[in-house]
C-alpha cells in the first residue's frame, strides 16, 4: 500500500488519541504496540474483506489447513512487511523519536504449538496469502500456549504461559459463526422416507465452537486469507450444566499438549481432535450451502489438508455430515471425501503414530466410531482379491484400534512426507503396504521456511547487504539470491559479510548478558543448535563434543578457534531423559563458563524458553549449524533450512531435509558425517553394535564419556550415571558413541576453515546463494500443483530448478 511518512505519523497519533486518550508522547510501550496493531489491522480491513468476498464471488478453490498446531510468532513486523509499510513505520517512529524494535518487543508470541510442525503450519500460511491462493488455517484457541521455560539450579522448570492474559490484538471473535460439536450420547439409526436410514443422536453432550479470525496478510499482493482458531464453550442454551460439566467443556481448549514426536494418547486429546475438525468443517459446509444448492460443486471449490494425523478424523466426520445433515449415499460422500482431503506425513517415529483404542474411542464419538468400522469394512471388501495379511496389517481398524495414519492414507487423494529421504522411507517402511496398494496418492513435498521473517525481518544487516550487493529481487523472488554466488569470490563483499554477522553476534550476546548474566565473545565461532530436546536429535552428541574440547583445553592442548556453543531446546515435561540432558548441558556449562583455564576459549550458553522470537535472535547469529539426528529419525528439520539462509554453515548427519540442502549447496559447502539411514537399519536387523566395545576400545570415547561419571561434571551425579547407562548399559539406542569419532573429525575440519575467513566465506556466500529453494512460497506452490490443483496468482515455481 502507499503511504507517507507523514500521513502515517498523522494517522498514529490520531489512533493513540482515540484509543486511549493520550498524546503519543505519553503514550506507554504497550499503549504504542495497541495503536500500532490496531491501525495495521485498519490498513488490511478492506483487503480482507474484499478476498473473502473475491472467493464466494468467483467461485474460486478454498484450502483449509486444519492443523492442531500453529506457530505463527510475532505478527507485527510481518504485517508492517507484507503491507509493504514496514521503512516508512520505521522513519516515523525515528522521527517521532520512539523506540520502534521495543514497541514490537511488546507483543506476545502465541505458543501454540512444540516445535517445526506447528511453525510450518504457520509458515504455510503466510506462503498461501503470499503467493495468493486462498489458503486458510483451522486450529484451536488453547488458552494456555506451550509452557514457558526457565532453569533452576540446571533444572527444566515449566511455568504457565498466560498468553491472553492482556488479550491478543490480532483476533476478532466471531460468535454468530459460532456451531455445536457433539460428544458421548447414543446413535440409533432409523428408517426414514427416503428408504435410508437416518442417524439420530440422542443424550450428546453438546460444546459450543466460537471461531476466532486472525487476518493472514500476503506479501504485498493484497491478499488476506484467515487464520480461524476454535475456542470450546458451555452451549448458553440447553439443559443447565453442572460446574463440572463446564469445566470439562473449557478444557477442551484449555491447553496445549506439550509433546512433541510422541503420541499422547489421552481421552481430552481425542476430544481436541474432534472438536477442531467437527468444528472446521460444520463451518466449511455451511459456508458452502450458502451459495450452493447440491454437493457437485464441493470437492472443486473445497480442499482439506490434514496436518499429521492429529486432524485425521475430518474424514469419517465429513463423511457423517455428507450422509447424515446433507443426506448424501455413501458413495457420493465417499468420493467427495477422498477428493477433498489430502494428508501430510511428519514422521517415521513409532511412538509418535497415532492410535486410538476402541475402548476410548467408541463411546466418546458413537456416531464417527460406527462410519469408521464402514469405512473399514468397505476398505477389506474393495481389495478382497488382495493379500488378506497386507489388508489386515494396514485396514484402518486393528489390534482393537483405530490407526489414523491408516485412516488418513485410504481417505485422502494425496499423501506426503516433508522431504526427499522421509517420502521414501515412508514408501519403504511405516506406509510401505499403503505404497503398494495407491502408490500414485504418494508424492515429497520437502519443507520450507518463511525466507522473508528469518531473513528480512530477523537479519537486517543481511538484508541490507543483499540489496545493496544484487538488488532487491531476492525479497519477492527466492531464487534471484543465486546472483550472490559470484560475489564468493570477492574478498571485498566477504568482509562486508563478516561484519554483518558480527553485528549479529553482538545483538545476541547483550541479550545473553541481559537474560542469563554471561558475556559472551563476539570473535567466537556462534555454533548453534536449537531444536525440541530429544533423544533422536541427539543433543548428548553435541555435549560429548564440548565435553572432548574441555578436555583437550584443559589438557593444554589448545588449537582450534574460539567456541561458544548455544543451545536452546524445551523437553516435553515427561520426558524424564530429555530433562536429564538438559540439567548434564547446564552442568557442564556451568563448569566451563566459570574455569578461567578454559572460559577464554570455550563458553556455553543454554538459552531458556526456546520459542519462534528467540529464534529470530539465535539464528542471524549463527555460524555453525547442528543438524547431528540419527540418520532415518528426522522427517526433515526446518532449522537447519533457517540457519543456511542466514548465513551459517551446516553440521550435518545425512538427514531429512539435511540431504536436500548438501544437495543444494554442494559437499565443499557443508561439513557432512555419520551413518548412513542404510547403514543404521542394517545394524539394527543385524544387532551387532556395541556401544560398550567402542567405549572400551576407543581412548577418546572412553575419557569422554567417562566424564559424566567420574566426577568432572559436577552436579550430575544422577543424570551423568543414567545417561552413561543409556550408552553404554543400554546399548546407545540412537547411536550416538557409533557417530562420535566421525562428528568429531567433521569438526576440526570445520575448525579449520572457521579460521580461514575466506575459505568460510566463500562457503556462507554459497549456502545463502542456494537458499532461494527452501522458500515455504515454492513449497506450498508444490502442494498447490500436486495435490490441492489451484493455481497460484503470483507465479513461483521450484521445479525450475
Ligand atoms: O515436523 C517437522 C519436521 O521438520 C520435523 O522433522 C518433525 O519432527 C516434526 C506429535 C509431532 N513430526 N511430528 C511431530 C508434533 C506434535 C505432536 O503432538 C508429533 N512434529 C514433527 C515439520 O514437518
Amino acid at each position: 500500500m502507499a503511504l507517507t511518512v507523514s500521513e502515517f505519523e498523522r494517522a498514529y497519533k490520531e489512533e493513540v488519541l482515540q484509543l486511549f486518550a493520550e498524546s503519543w508522547q505519553t503514550a506507554s510501550l504497550d499503549q504504542q504496540f495497541a495503536a500500532l496493531a490496531s491501525l495495521v489491522k485498519r490498513y488490511s480491513a478492506s483487503d480482507w474483506s474484499q478476498t473473502k468476498q473475491a472467493v464466494d464471488h468467483n467461485n474460486e478453490k478454498q484450502i483449509y489447513y486444519f492443523s492442531i498446531e500453529f506457530l505463527p510468532g510475532r505478527m507485527l513486523a510481518t504485517n508492517l512487511l507484507n503491507l509493504g509499510i514496514l521503512t516508512t513505520v520505521e522513519r516515523a517512529f525515528k522521527e517521532m523519536g520512539l523506540n520502534f524494535k521495543r514497541v514490537l518487543g511488546m507483543e506476545v508470541d502465541p505458543g501454540l504449538g512444540n516445535g517445526g510442525l506447528g511453525r510450518l503450519a504457520s509458515s504455510f500460511l503466510d506462503a498461501m496469502a503470499s503467493i495468493g491462493i486462498n489458503g486458510n488455517g483451522n486450529g484451536l484457541r488453547y488458552q494456555t500456549g506451550l509452557f514457558k521455560q526457565d532453569f533452576l539450579n540446571g533444572y527444566q522448570v515449566e511455568l504457565p504461559d498466560d498468553w491472553l492474559r492482556n488479550g491478543y490484538v490480532w483476533e476478532t471473535r466471531k460468535i454468530e459463526r459460532a456451531v455445536v460439536v457433539r460428544f458421548g450420547g447414543e446413535v440409533n439409526l432409523l428408517p426414514s422416507a427416503d428408504g435410508r436410514l437416518l442417524a439420530q443422536y440422542r443424550h450428546t453432550e453438546n460444546v459450543l465452537a466460537v471461531p476466532y479470525d486472525i487476518p493472514q496478510i500476503g506479501y504485498r499482493n493484497g491478499h488476506v486469507n484467515t487464520m480461524r482458531l476454535w475456542q470450546a464453550e458451555p452451549p448458553a442454551m440447553g439443559q443447565p450444566l453442572t460446574v463440572a460439566q463446564r469445566e470439562e467443556i473449557s478444557a477442551i481448549s484449555q491447553s496445549l499438549y506439550p509433546d512433541d514426536s510422541t503420541e499422547a494418547g489421552r481421552r481430552l486429546r481425542l476430544r481436541q481432535e474432534y472438536f477442531l475438525v467437527s468444528a472446521g468443517l460444520q463451518s466449511i459446509v455451511r459456508h458452502y450451502r450458502k451459495t450452493h444448492q447440491d454437493f457437485t460443486q464441493f470437492a472443486q471449490t473445497v480442499a482439506v489438508h490434514i496436518n499429521d494425523t492429529h486432524p485425521a478424523m475430518a474424514i469419517p466426520e465429513l463423511m457423517r455430515l455428507l450422509l447424515d445433515e446433507v443426506r448424501l449415499d455413501w458413495d457420493s460422500a465417499w468420493a467427495i471425501t477422498v477428493q477433498v482431503m489430502s494428508y501430510t506425513n511428519h514422521t517415521l517415529l513409532q511412538e509418535a503414530l497415532e492410535t486410538w483404542s476402541i475402548d476410548l474411542f467408541a463411546p466418546l464419538l458413537p456416531r464417527i466410531y460406527q462410519i469408521i468400522q464402514e469405512i473399514d469394512h468397505r476398505f477389506r471388501s474393495a481389495y478382497h482379491d488382495a493379500d488378506p495379511a497386507l489388508i489386515d496389517s494396514i485396514a484402518p481398524l486393528g489390534h482393537n484400534m483405530v490407526r489414523m495414519a491408516y485412516l488418513a492414507v485410504w481417505g485422502s487423494h494425496a499423501v506426503n512426507g516433508v522431504a526427499a529421504l522421509h517420502t521414501r522411507l515412508l514408501e519403504e517402511s511405516v506406509l510401505s503396504g499403503w505404497y503398494q496398494l495407491v502408490p500414485e496418492r504418494f508424492s515429497n513435498q520437502t519443507n520450507g521456511i518463511t525466507l522473508r521473517r528469518w531473513v528480512q525481518l530477523a537479519n537486517r544487516p543481511l538484508a541490507k547487504l543483499l540489496d545493496k550487493t544484487i538488488g532487491s529481487d531476492w525479497r519477492r523472488s527466492p531464487l534471484a539470491i543465486e546472483a550472490l554466488q559470484p560475489f564468493a569470490d570477492q574478498p571485498k563483499f566477504l568482509h562486508k559479510l563478516a561484519a554483518a554477522k558480527l553485528k549479529n553476534k553482538r545483538s545476541l550476546a547483550a541479550y545473553v548478558k541481559r537474560t542469563v548474566g554471561l558475556s559472551i565473545a563476539t570473535d567466537a565461532m556462534f555454533d548453534v543448535q536449537i531444536k525440541r530436546l530429544h533423544a533422536y536429535k541427539r543433543q548428548l552428541l553435541h555435549l560429548l563434543r564440548i565435553i572432548d574440547q574441555y578436555q583437550t583445553l584443559k589438557a593444554g592442548l589448545a588449537g582450534g578457534p574460539k567456541y561458544v556453543h548455544i543451545f536452546a531446546a524445551k523437553a516435553a515435561p515427561g520426558y524424564y531423559y530429555a530433562k536429564e540432558i538438559i540439567k548434564a548441558i547446564n552442568a557442564t556449562a556451568d563448569l566451563i563458563n566459570h574455569d578461567p583455564e578454559v572460559n577464554q576459549q570455550l563458553q556455553v550458553a543454554f538459552l531458556p524458553n526456546y520459542s519462534v522470537s528467540l529464534a529470530e535472535r539465535i539464528i542471524a547469529a549463527a555460524d555453525v549449524s547442528e543438524q547431528i539426528s540419527l540418520a532415518g529419525k528426522e522427517a526433515s528439520g526446518t532449522s537447519n533450512m533457517k540457519l543456511m539462509a542466514t548465513g551459517a554453515v551446516t553440521l550435518a548427519t545425512m538427514d531429512g531435509a539435511n540431504i536436500e540442502i548438501y544437495d543444494a549447496v554442494g559437499a565443499a559447502n557443508m561439513m557432512t558425517f555419520g551413518l548412513s539411514s542404510e547403514q543404521v537399519l542394517q545394524h539394527q536387523r543385524n544387532f551387532d553394535y556395541s556401544a560398550r566395545d567402542l567405549f572400551e576400545r576407543d581412548p577418546r570415547i572412553h575419557r569422554i564419556v567417562s566424564a559424566l561419571i567420574d566426577g568432572t561434571i559436577p552436579g550430575i551425579e544422577v543424570e551423568g550415571q543414567d545417561i552413561y547407562q543409556s550408552l553404554i548399559q543400554y546399548n546407545d539406542e540412537y547411536f550416538v558413541l557409533a557417530d562420535l569419532k566421525a562428528y568429531l573429525d567433521a569438526g576440526a575440519r570445520l575448525d579449520e576453515l572457521y579460521l580461514r575467513p575466506e575459505a568460510w566465506g566463500k562457503m556462507v556466500v554459497a549456502n545463502l546463494a542456494a537458499s532461494g529453494r527452501f522458500s515455504s512460497d515454492l513449497t506450498v506452490a508444490g502442494y498447490a500443483r500436486d495435490i490441492w490443483h489451484v493455481t497460484p496468482e503470483n507465479q513461483v515455481n521450484r521445479h525450475e530448478l
